[in-house]
């Protein structure tokens, strides 16, 4: 799917703004055919829980309603006309002058429906009805039950099997964008590069629609002069002497799209794209044959008042804070990230493990690891789960979505399921391979590994490209006992390497609950020392093992969860404050990772 931009064929209608809004008491229903009943209004693109002073908005689990007006200018009403969600989280019914015209579940990737058939001549009424409802076969993963209260009315409850708040809303841009009748549909570019001669070649598919005679692409270099060109659906391009994207150092070429009839241009797409080889080989990630060291994040789509939704500023800002730090990379955990966001990270060089929202795939989800010393832990994760078709969705669309971004270097299948439990190989071979085989540029694949799945008790590594492990010994393991934790770090990582020699083995989370001002001239936990010497124990036993080729800290910020004992308003294990002030570990890691190169 195209993200929608302007052309000279194209033109966008950018519905941001104050939309009305109402949480369903389900009490009486509500009639579409007529204005929402409501004269709130709250702010779109944004999470709706942080936005007014209410606490039963805030929490409220179940449905919610959107609505806004708009015209479309007269001019344009000969054009294609396409509405565009973002994203809706995480299911949505959308209705156009009363009339639903759309439905789709899953909410952190985009969708779409033409227009032209429900639209009047003034003042379109478009209403959405949104769920933030969580269960057994979606994903995310919620444990969800349903009460009555004392005048018999229906109450939900979404309790969150993953730690991060469960904001929701129209978090994304809505758009409605324009085309022609006869219209590009896709583009997919597939680059590749001899390295050693520096000539690339770019095979380009575009798929079209409607009456044309002709598809026509060119490639721009990044100064936007004309490369090369070539006609037709499907075709090879040669870049000689081709600029690379490279990580911190991007290079962007342009594919120019049009599809011409009778001679005369009908629609035109501009799509970016970067040259740049990835391969795994020899227990190495290679960046145009020259092995990468992922240094950064695991992040979260969080800032005050906006919650999960669209913040450009803070996404700048993040960007610019992780060049500063030498850091390179981050993973967008857990959940895909903003259309905008990718595009960014494809401009910057920041290279991105790109995440499906396939979190909460363990039912014994829990903060007391203990329970699983025993190597032949069992949980039923795989026999009460039905999330395989939801899972299959998200790999499906977010590779449709993302399948051109230099920025993404792999893909993550999942963060933490319980690989270590019966079904669970049963479950990802088949995702493996759909993932595989849907991704044109045949990127490497992963998961993101539990703490209870070991060299010894986890099932699925044989499925994964590269060994990416969350651990938190001296956090949640041994809690304060830096010594034991670098010889549990060390000696784990040891019988990774040595079980897999050929498979790269990175960490995308390790880190400790930091609150920030809080000091200990004895290193306690949750002080800003204990967050230092935790990094310092960790990058130590790094370094000491070859296969080891990234470091991505949990987590770029504090960020919101649900409540718990756990939790003091939120997770704290950021480097930086939600509102993205240093904590004292930031300059140790600055220092760390300005020395260590990012290719080499
Ligand atoms: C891991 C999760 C992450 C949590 C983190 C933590 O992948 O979402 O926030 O641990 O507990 O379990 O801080």
């Amino acid at each position: 799917m195209l993200y929608p931009i302007t052309t000279p064929s194209r033109t966008i209608l950018d519905l941001s703004g104050l939309w009305k809004f109402m949480i369903d008491k389900e009490v009486v229903p509500i009639d579409v055919t007529k204005p929402l009943p409501t004269e709130n209004v709250l702010s779109v693109p944004a999470s709706f829980n942080d936005q007014t002073a209410s606490q039963e908005i805030r929490d409220h689990s179940g449905y919610v309603w959107y609505e806004t007006t708009f015209n479309i200018a007269k001019a344009l009403r000969n054009q294609r006309l396409v509405l565009r969600f973002g994203s809706a989280t995480h299911e949505a019914w959308v209705y156009l002058n009363g009339v639903e015209i759309t439905h789709h579940k899953g909410g952190f990737t985009p969708f779409e429906v033409q227009i032209n058939d429900y639209l009047q001549d003034a003042d379109n009424r478009l209403t959405v009805k949104l769920s933030n409802l969580l269960d057994y076969t979606t994903l995310p993963v919620g444990h969800y039950s349903e009460s009555k209260d004392d005048a018999g009315h229906i109450v939900r409850k979404v309790d969150e099997n993953f730690d991060f708040f469960n904001y929701a809303g129209l978090q994304r841009p809505v758009k409605i964008y324009s085309t022609p009748d006869a219209h590009i549909e896709d583009i997919t570019l597939v680059p590749d590069v001899d390295l050693a001669t520096q000539a690339a070649t770019v095979k380009t598919t575009v798929k079209a629609t409607g009456e044309f005679d002709e598809v026509r692409v060119a490639i721009l270099d990044q100064a936007g002069k004309e490369v090369v060109r070539g006609t037709g659906a499907n075709q090879e391009l040669q870049i000689e002497q081709v600029h690379l994207w490279q990580p911190l150092n991007a290079y962007l070429y342009v594919a120019k799209v049009e599809i011409v009839n009778d001679g005369k241009v009908i629609d035109t797409y501009s799509e970016p794209f970067g040259v740049r080889k990835i391969e795994v080989k020899h227990g190495q990630f290679l960046f145009n044959g020259e092995p990468f060291y992922f240094k950064g994040f695991g992040k979260h789509e969080d800032t005050y008042v906006h919650g999960r939704g669209y913040n450009e500023p803070v996404n700048v800002l993040d960007l610019n804070i992780m060049k500063d730090m030498g850091a390179n990379s981050f993973r967008t955990s857990h959940y895909p990230y903003s259309e905008e966001m990718m595009r960014l990270c494809d401009r910057e060089g920041i290279v991105v493990i790109d995440e499906t929202t396939a979190v909460g795939l363990m039912v014994t989800f829990g903060f007391d690891v203990n329970m699983f010393a025993d190597d032949d832990y069992e949980d039923s994760t795989w026999k009460e789960l039905k999330t395989q078709a939801a899972h299959r969705q998200v790999i499906r669309e977010l590779i449709d979505r993302d399948k051109n971004h230099a920025c993404v270097a792999m893909w993550s299948i999942a963060n933490e399921a319980a690989t270590f439990s019966k079904g669970a190989h049963e479950y990802f071979e088949p995702l493996f391979e759909e993932a595989r085989k849907l991704d044109p540029q045949k990127r490497p694949c992963t998961y993101t590994s539990i703490m209870m799945a070991t060299p010894k008790t986890d099932n699925c590594i044989d499925l994964v490209d590269v060994i990416a492990l969350n651990r938190y010994y001296g956090w949640y393991i041994g809690n304060g006992d830096l010594k034991t934790a670098e010889k549990a770090t060390r000696d784990e990582l040891k019988t990774y390497q040595d079980k897999y020699p050929d498979k790269p083995i990175m960490y995308t989370e390790y880190g400790a609950d930091t609150v920030a001002g809080l000091h200990s001239k004895y290193g306690e936990p949750f002080s800003e020392e204990f967050q230092e010497d935790y990094y310092r124990m960790a990058s130590k036993v790094f370094d000491e093992i070859p296969n080891f080729v990234g470091e991505q800290l949990w987590n770029f910020a504090d960020f919101q969860t649900k409540f718990g004992i756990q939790r003091v308003q939120g997770n704290k294990k950021g480097i930086f404050t939600r509102a993205r002030e240093p904590k004292m570990v930031v300059r140790y890691l600055k220092r760390r990772w300005t020395k260590i190169p990012d290719l080499g």
